[in-house]
């Protein structure tokens, strides 16, 4: 699904984001920054060890940050890890809109024109998908009505059910 908020195009797809052409991908990080399960995972595996190791230069960040490190040998040339809540642990609507907010805010600091996110903290860290899709979409959908250098965001959900919580959430958020 495709849809256009002012001057950015707004795409949901289904797929692995590792391997999305997008100039940057968002990665689903802990604040410590050690890429872990997951999706972090992937990024690891895929992407060479040169990805941790801009980590650990970094050290860390807060829970709803996001840094920025190279991509490695993934199509991206970023990477931005985003630090989402882990479930339990209190305020976690507000840190999971930070985190988004943050990479779209990091991304277009930087210049970047297109980048791709996945479903923040829905894997590992437990987040409910559908709480998560009315979080992130409504962020990004407000974020990009303001100010964005940004040409398209892309949500790469992974499997058939993320999909489809996502797309009809936007479906909801657009018709609003
Ligand atoms: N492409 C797109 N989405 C993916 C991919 C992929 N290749 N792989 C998984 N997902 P998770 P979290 C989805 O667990 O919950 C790690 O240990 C997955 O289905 O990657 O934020 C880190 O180091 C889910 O919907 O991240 C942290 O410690 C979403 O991505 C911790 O897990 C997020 O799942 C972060 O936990």
């Amino acid at each position: 699904m495709r849809v256009n908020i002012d001057d950015c195009v707004l795409e949901l797809v289904e797929g692995d984001i590792t391997e999305m052409p997008t100039e940057a991908v968002v990665n689903a990080a802990n604040a410590r920054l050690i890429l872990g399960g997951g999706l972090a995972g992937a990024i690891r595996s895929k992407g060479g060890p040169q990805i941790q190791q801009e980590c650990n230069k970094i050290g860390g960040t807060f829970v709803g940050g996001a840094v920025k490190t190279t991509a490695g040998n993934l199509k991206a040339k970023y990477v931005i890890h985003a630090v989402g809540p882990q479930m339990g642990e209190g305020d976690e609507d507000e840190k999971l809109k930070n985190a988004t907010l943050n990479s779209l805010k990091l991304a277009d600091k930087e210049g970047i024109k297109s980048i791709s996110l996945p479903a923040i903290s829905t894997g590992v860290f437990g987040f409910p998908i559908q709480r998560c899709s009315e979080i992130m979409l409504r962020t990004t959908i407000d974020y990009l009505k303001v100010q964005t250098g940004l040409d398209k965001v892309v949500f790469c959900l992974f499997g058939r059910e993320s999909y489809e919580v996502f797309e009809n959430q936007l479906k909801q958020e657009i018709s609003k």
